[in-house]
């Protein structure tokens, strides 16, 4: 329920924005090189509905209506992903010359991603030399939007992309190699300390990365199934952020990973300018329950949190969880943690008149704004997402977009939760 109490008064400077990604929206498929995405979706059964990503809300052609929706918005940011496999076609990187211009022409600071997991076909995370590779497309992309971008993201979600695309098969590109997935977390993390220091070479600042993050609830206080939650906790939060934010690998997990990792970690934990954060919903995890999840026997079980209402994606609505995060990375990193910038959130629900998400968005504000008033240095928000759009696995049936994108017409409709959003932020003006 949105209580009638206008959302709290964040500091002067904090940044508003919203979110979305190269792959989920761009379309034109045709222009660009294919990604490990493009090959996963041509294989039958891979994506829900069996759609396609090779148009989706054909942004390429349709993104000087979108920077409009942005402006009426009233957003300051826009954090969007820069195609790897478009960049590596010939012209690949005019499109995005030609998006931070009307961004910046509609006074709204780009933010690009430079990997949202639309990896280029042939590239593979289990090979060191990609981290390379990605580093030497992070220096191409910042020579040539540099002069106009302040604020950098590396990586999307890492461990998303390690755990669903490479250790379940359910991402792309569809691996099922279990722990012998984790090379792919390693390669990743290496890429991202590379490609800072290549960025920072090309004179870019404001380099961060945005990492998926939530409480891990332990189903009761029975020690198996404590166990089972903290190792969960590791994979999910602590194996991305405690090399990054410590130096160091939880314990037993350095140990497994490839190369030379003592000189890998002095790379990885290069200082970041901002930490990005992207929250959805806590995890209640268990002991392994006997039933195969995710088509695998796993050390542990993901159960129910009961008692919550539950997006369009069957995720629990917990914002208190938000601070609980939040506060519980202060205590764990201390002055490692650098200022905190939440990089997604955001809910699926149909319908224009979504008042479950202006609901949603607006508890999550409330608890961003607590974990601010307990000393979180957190410095802006965005929304995923700004238009309705591909969902991976789930194609074209959950809808995040605080703008209805009608994928027969490409006719976009703002909703509700647009009017909300934008009025909040003409108040936080
Ligand atoms: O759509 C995704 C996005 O690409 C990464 N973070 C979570 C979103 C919702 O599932």
């Amino acid at each position: 329920m949105v209580t009638t109490n206008p959302v709290p008064r964040f500091p002067a400077g904090f940044l508003w924005g919203v979110s979305t990604s190269a792959h989920q929206i761009e379309g034109s498929a045709g222009t660009r090189e294919r990604s490990v995405w493009d090959a996963f979706t041509d294989r039958p059964g891979r994506v829900s509905d069996g759609s396609t990503a090779a148009v989706a809300c054909d942004h390429c052609r349709r993104y000087r209506e979108d920077v409009a929706l942005l402006a009426g918005l009233g957003v300051g940011a826009y954090r969007f992903s820069v195609s790897w496999p478009r960049v590596d076609s010939p012209g690949g990187l005019d499109f995005y010359d030609r998006l931070t211009d009307e961004l910046c022409a509609a006074g709204v600071r780009p933010v690009p991603t430079l990997f949202h997991w639309d990896l280029p076909l042939g590239l593979d995370w289990r090979e060191r030399d990609t981290a390379a590779r990605f580093a030497a497309y992070a220096a191409r992309v910042a020579d040539r939007l540099g002069d106009r971008v302040s604020t950098w993201i590396t990586l999307n979600e890492p461990a998303e992309h390690t755990l669903l695309g490479h250790a379940l098969g359910v991402h792309a590109p569809g691996e099922r190699l279990l722990f012998d997935a984790l090379p792919v977390a390693h390669h990743q993390l290496l890429a991202h300390g590379l490609a800072v220091r290549a960025l920072r070479a090309a004179g870019a600042t404001g380099i961060g990365i945005a990492n998926s993050h939530g409480p891990t609830w332990p189903a009761s206080d029975d020690p198996t199934d404590r166990e089972a939650a903290g190792f969960y906790d590791v994979l999910l939060n602590r194996m991305f952020a405690d090399p990054l934010l410590l130096g160091r690998y939880p314990d037993g997990i350095g140990g497994l990973m490839p190369g030379d990792v003592a000189a890998d970690l002095a790379v990885i934990a290069e200082p970041l300018d901002f930490y990005g954060v992207n929250y959805y919903a806590p995890t209640r995890v268990g002991a392994p329950a006997g039933e195969r999840q995710f088509g695998a026997e796993l050390p542990f079980s993901v159960r129910r949190i009961e008692g919550r209402p539950v997006t369009d994606s069957g995720w629990p609505v917990v914002p208190e969880a938000l601070t609980e995060l939040l506060t519980g990375f202060r205590a764990r990193y201390g002055d490692r943690l650098p200022p905190v910038l939440i990089t997604e959130n955001g809910c699926a629900y149909d319908g224009l008149d979504d008042q479950a998400r202006i609901a949603y968005l607006d508890g999550h504000l409330r608890a961003l704004h607590e974990a601010l008033a307990a000393g979180v240095d957190v410095r802006g928000y965005f929304v995923w997402s700004l238009l309705d759009n591909f969902e991976w696995a789930e194609g074209y049936t959950r809808r995040f977009g605080l703008v209805h994108v009608d994928f027969a017409t490409q006719r976009r409709t703002p909703k509700a939760s647009y009017g909300w959003f934008r009025d909040v932020l003409r108040a936080q003006a």
